[in-house]
C-alpha cells in the first residue's frame, strides 16, 4: 500500500463551494443525487479527481449537459474527468450505494432499523464523488426522501427548511447548514426513533432546541446525556467565551459504531454507550464517561468544526485540544485531582505502551499508509497534554487570549497546527515556542531525571534536572522545553517552595536560595510534563510525599513508584524461582493510607490502585507474562491479609442504603467500597467471597452489581458461575450490559477463558458485526487478559489472528485494532515469539488483506 507525506501536501486542484444532496433512501439500493459548484484551484493543466468507494455511477452531468470524458477507476477509488470547464461550474452526479451491504460502518450504513452516517475521516466518499478531503469547505444542503411509516424522522447537518408528504407513503426534509464544512462533518439519521427534548439559553439570549434520539423504549436512559450537553454548553461559554451557533442541537444514539461518538456539525452520532445510562443499567464509569464524551463532541464545535484541520496530518490540532478541553471540563465538573490521576493512569497504560512500541508516531506524524490507524492515545491524549503544557507555559489567562486569538485569525478556516501556535505566540508577547514544537514531531516518551544537592552553610538547593530520549526516539532528536512544576517540603511536611521551571537543555541546575533545612523535592506536579521521571528519592523519602505531599497528583504516585519498584523486584525472584517477600515498611505505609482519615473516599479509592500488569510490562527487557500476574496477585493478598480489619471496616462502614447520588462523593464511596472487596476477595478461605457474592445479589445500581461480579471472577470464587447465570438472566436482552458481561470474562485470566471465549462467541447476545461486542469480547481477550492471550500453546494467538482475518473482510478498522495485542512481539520470550511469528506471517501474507491490518502488522514484524 502506498505512504502518504505530510511533505507532500498539495493543495487541492479543484474546490466544491457548494452541494445539494437528494437521497431516495433504501435499504439496498440508495440513489444519491449531488448537485455541485466547482471551481478550479489551480493553474496547472489538471484533471478534477473525484474520490468515490463501492459506488455504482449512473450519470455525470456538467453545466446540465451530459459529460462522458471521465475514468471511474473502481481499484484506487477515483473518478477522473477530463477537459473539465475552466472557470466555476455545475457537477451533478448519480450514483447508487447499498448501505445494508455496508458493515465497514463508514459512510451511509444501517445500525438496525437506522440509517445513520460516519464519514471521518474518508467515508464521504463512500456515499457519493467528491473532492474528499477536509480543506476542502462547503456549503451543504441535504434533501432526504424516504418511506414515511418506516423512517418518520429524517434528519441532516443545519436546520430544516422544508417538509412534506410525497406519493407512495413517502415524505422529505429538506435541511440546510449555513457553515461551510469538510465533508467528514457531513451526516445523515433516518428511523423510526425515540427521543426527548430540552432547550438551552445561551448567554447572549439565543434559544438553542436540544434533541437526544434513540431506539424507541431507551429514551428514559438519556436524561443524563442531555443534562451533560447543557453543562458542557454552559462551561464553554464560562471558560472560553465560546456559544452554539445554531439553532438546533441533536444527538443520534446507534448501536453499531467504530469509534465512540462523531461531531458532525448540528448532528452528532453517538456510539450508544456514550449515550445511554440509568442507575440500574450503567456504571459510575459510564456517566463520567458519558459526561466527558458528550462534552468533547459538544467542544469540537469550535475546535474541530468553526476551525478544523487542512490535512489529516494535523488531527491532534482538533484532537489534542479537545481532548485537554474535555479534561477539564470534567475537572470542573467532578474532582480536579481524581481527573487528573485517571487521566494519567490512561495515558500510561495505552500511550506510554503505544509510544514504546513498533506503532510509536510523534502527536503530528509525518507519513501513514491507513489515516484510520492514527485515531490513536498518542494523536488524542499526549496531544491532550502538549496543550496542557502550553497553558502551564502561558498560564491560564495567557492560553485564553491564546484561544481568543485563535478564532479570531482562523475562525471558518482549516489550519496546521504550526497555526495554533502562532496564535498562542502572538497572543502572549511572541512567547517563543521554536523549541516546543519539538513535542510535535518526534515519537517516543522522553525521560527526565532529578537530582538534588543541598548546601547546608548557603541554606541553597540546587536541583539538577537532565533530559534524555528512549532507545526508540529519532537519531537526531532535539531536546524538548518541558516545564517541570516542582514543590520543596519541609520537615513539618508544608511547602518552602513550589515554583514552574523551565528545562530546555539536555541539563540544567535551578537554585533555590534560603532553604533553612535541607528539604524533600516534589518532581512534575500534576505530571506538569509527559514524561518518565526518576528521582534521586529514598524509599523513606517517598514514604514522607505519600503522607505529606500538598500537591494531590505525587501525593497518589509516591505511592505507585513505591509498588512499582518492590514489584519489578519481586517479578525477577518469581522468575528466578525465589520465594516472594513483600516490604513491611511498603505494607505498613500502605495501612496508614487506608486508615488516613483526612482524606476523601475516591482518593483513598485510587490510592488503592496496585501497579497494573500492563504498566509492569512497559518496564521489562522481557516480559514474563506469568510472573507478573503472580507476583501482582501475592501482593494484593498480602496487604489484604494484613490488613483485612480496616478494609471490612471501609467497606461496612459506608451506608449506600439511601438515595442513589451521582456526585463525586457518592461515586467515591462506591468505588472505595469495590476496591476493599477486591482486596479481601484475595484472603484464604470463603468469608469475604460470600461477602462478594453478598454485595452483588443486594445491588441496586450497576456499579456494585458488575463490580462485585468482577471480583467473582477474579477471585475465582465458587459463587461465579451462579452469579453469572443469574447476571446473563437478568440482562441478556440489554446489549450495553451484555458486554460488560463480556468483558468480566474475557479477562478472567484462568485456564478457562480461552473455551469460554468460543462458547460466548455463539451465544445469541453475540454479533460480530456490532464492533462494541467484538471489542468487549476479543478486544478485551487481545488485550487485558495478557496470561491467556499469551498462552504457552499459542492457541490464545491463533484465535485472535483467525478473528482478524475474518472481521478484515467486513470491517477493517476493528480488524486492526484486535492487533494491539501483538504489538509486545518484540520483547516476549523466545518460546512464545516462535508461536506468534507464524500467525502474524499468516495474517500479512493473506490476499486482499486491508490496508488497515496491514500497516499495524507489517511495522510489528519490521
Ligand atoms: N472525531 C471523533 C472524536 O474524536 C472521532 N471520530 O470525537
Ligand atoms: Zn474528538
Amino acid at each position: 500500500p502506498k505512504v502518504i507525506k505530510l511533505s507532500e501536501y498539495k493543495q487541492p486542484d479543484y474546490l466544491v463551494e457548494t452541494i445539494d444532496l437528494t437521497f431516495h433512501l433504501d435499504s439496498t439500493k440508495t440513489l444519491v443525487q449531488s448537485k455541485m459548484t466547482v471551481s478550479k484551484n489551480t493553474t496547472d493543466a489538471a484533471p478534477l479527481v473525484l474520490n468515490g468507494e463501492e459506488l455504482i455511477l449512473k450519470s455525470v452531468k456538467i453545466n446540465g449537459e451530459a459529460f462522458t470524458d471521465y475514468k471511474h477507476d473502481e481499484e484506487v477509488h477515483t473518478l477522473t474527468l477530463n477537459r473539465v470547464p475552466a472557470g466555476s461550474f455545475t457537477l451533478e452526479i448519480e450514483n447508487e450505494i447499498n448501505p445494508e451491504a455496508n458493515k465497514t460502518l463508514d459512510g451511509l450504513y444501517k445500525s438496525g432499523t437506522i440509517f445513520c452516517t460516519q464519514n471521518e475521516p474518508e467515508g464521504f466518499r463512500r456515499i457519493t464523488f467528491y473532492v474528499d478531503r477536509p480543506d476542502n469547505m462547503a456549503k451543504f444542503t441535504t434533501k432526504i426522501i424516504a418511506d414515511k411509516k418506516l423512517y418518520p424522522i429524517l434528519l441532516s447537518n443545519g436546520n430544516p427548511i422544508a417538509k412534506g408528504d410525497l406519493d407512495g407513503g413517502k415524505h422529505f426534509v429538506t435541511w440546510e447548514d449555513p457553515f461551510k464544512k469538510p465533508s467528514y462533518l457531513y451526516a445523515l439519521v433516518a428511523g423510526d426513533l425515540g427521543f426527548i427534548k430540552d432547550t438551552y439559553k445561551t448567554t447572549s439570549g439565543r434559544n438553542v432546541a436540544l434533541e437526544i434520539y434513540c431506539d424507541k423504549g431507551n429514551e428514559d436512559k438519556c436524561h443524563h446525556a442531555m443534562e451533560s450537553l447543557k453543562k458542557s454548553m454552559k462551561w464553554d461559554e464560562d471558560r472560553f467565551g465560546l456559544e452554539y451557533d445554531l439553532d438546533i442541537y441533536m444527538i443520534v444514539a446507534v448501536d453499531a459504531f467504530n469509534m465512540g461518538a462523531m461531531e458532525n456539525k448540528g448532528l452528532n452520532i453517538f456510539n450508544s454507550a456514550y449515550v445511554l445510562a440509568d442507575q440500574k443499567s450503567a456504571t459510575d464509569g459510564n456517566f463520567y464517561g458519558i459526561e466527558s464524551v458528550i462534552g468533547h463532541e459538544y467542544f469540537h464545535n469550535w475546535t474541530g468544526n468553526r476551525i478544523t484541520c487542512r490535512d489529516w496530518f494535523q488531527l491532534t490540532l482538533k484532537e489534542g485540544l479537545t481532548v485537554f478541553r474535555d479534561q477539564e471540563f470534567s475537572a470542573d465538573m467532578n474532582s480536579r485531582s481524581v481527573e487528573r490521576i485517571q487521566s494519567v493512569l490512561g495515558l500510561r497504560a495505552s500511550q506510554f505502551a503505544e509510544d514504546a512500541g513498533p506503532t510509536s508516531h510523534p502527536i503530528k506524524p509525518a507519513t501513514y499508509m491507513e489515516i484510520n490507524n492514527f485515531y490513536t492515545a498518542t494523536i488524542y491524549e499526549k496531544g491532550a497534554e502538549v496543550i496542557r503544557m502550553i497553558q502551564t507555559l502561558l498560564g491560564v489567562d495567557g492560553f485564553r487570549r491564546g484561544m481568543d486569538k485563535y478564532f479570531e485569525l482562523f475562525d471558518g478556516q482549516a489550519v496546521r497546527t504550526e497555526d495554533f501556535i502562532h496564535a498562542m505566540s502572538v497572543a502572549n508577547d511572541n512567547f517563543d515556542f521554536t523549541q516546543f514544537k519539538n513535542w510535535y514531531g518526534q515519537n517516543g516518551t522522553p525521560l527526565l531525571k532529578s537530582t538534588s544537592k543541598y548546601d547546608e552553610a548557603n541554606k541553597r538547593l540546587t536541583l539538577t534536572l537532565t533530559q534524555s530520549f528512549p532507545a526508540n526516539a529519532p537519531k537526531d532528536a532535539k531536546p524538548y522545553h518541558m516545564p517541570v512544576r516542582v514543590g520543596l517540603i519541609g520537615a513539618d511536611g508544608k511547602d518552602v517552595a513550589s515554583k514552574v521551571l523551565e528545562l530546555k537543555t539536555p541539563t540544567q541546575d535551578f537554585v533555590f536560595e534560603n532553604i533553612s533545612s535541607k528539604p524533600i523535592t516534589s518532581v512534575n506536579r500534576d505530571f506538569s510534563a509527559p514524561v518518565k521521571l526518576t528521582t534521586d528519592l529514598s524509599f523513606d523519602d517517598q514514604l514522607f510525599l505519600m503522607a505529606h505531599d500538598s500537591d494531590s497528583f505525587n501525593r497518589f504516585e509516591a505511592a505507585q513508584v513505591v509498588a512499582q519498584k518492590l514489584m519489578l523486584d519481586l517479578i525477577q525472584d518469581a522468575h528466578a524461582k525465589k520465594p516472594l517477600e513483600l516490604n513491611a515498611k511498603y505494607v505498613a505505609a500502605f495501612g496508614k493510607v487506608l486508615a488516613d482519615t483526612t482524606i476523601d473516599e475516591a482518593f483513598k479509592a485510587l490510592s488503592m490502585t496496585i501497579p497494573s500488569e500492563g504498566i509492569l510490562h512497559q518496564e521489562l527487557a522481557e516480559i514474563y507474562y506469568p510472573e507478573t500476574e503472580a507476583v501482582r496477585d501475592f501482593v494484593m493478598k498480602t496487604l489484604a491479609t494484613a490488613h483485612q480489619d480496616i478494609l471490612l471496616k471501609l467497606f461496612t462502614s459506608i451506608d449506600q442504603k439511601g438515595e442513589y447520588k451521582l456526585d463525586p462523593k457518592a461515586m467515591g464511596q462506591r468505588d472505595l467500597k469495590i476496591k476493599a472487596l477486591n482486596l479481601l476477595s484475595m484472603v484464604d478461605g470463603d468469608k469475604y467471597k460470600t461477602l462478594a457474592f453478598d454485595h452483588f445479589k443486594s445491588a441496586t445500581n450497576m456499579t456494585d452489581e458488575i463490580g462485585a461480579l468482577s471480583v467473582l471472577i477474579n477471585s475465582n470464587s465458587s459463587f461465579k458461575a451462579e452469579a453469572l447465570k443469574s447476571f446473563y438472566t437478568k440482562w441478556k436482552s440489554e446489549t450495553l450490559v451484555m458486554q460488560k458481561w463480556l468483558s468480566v470474562q474475557a479477562v478472567a485470566s484462568d485456564d478457562s477463558a480461552y473455551d469460554n471465549i468460543l462458547a460466548l462467541e455463539k451465544d445469541s447476545i453475540y454479533d460480530r458485526t456490532i464492533p462494541n461486542l467484538v471489542r468487549a469480547l476479543l478486544g478485551q481477550f487481545a488485550a487485558n487478559n495478557k496470561v491467556q492471550f499469551n498462552h504457552p500453546s499459542g492457541r490464545g494467538y491463533k484465535l485472535v489472528a483467525d478473528r482478524m482475518l475474518e472481521l478484515d473482510k467486513l470491517n477493517p478498522q476493528v480488524a486492526s485494532r484486535l492487533a494491539s495485542g501483538f504489538k509486545d512481539y518484540s520483547r516476549i520470550p523466545k518460546d512464545l515469539q516462535a508461536k506468534m511469528k507464524p500467525e502474524l506471517d499468516r495474517i500479512i501474507k493473506t490476499d486482499g488483506l486491508s490496508k488497515n491490518v496491514y500497516e499495524i502488522v507489517s511495522k510489528i514484524l519490521a
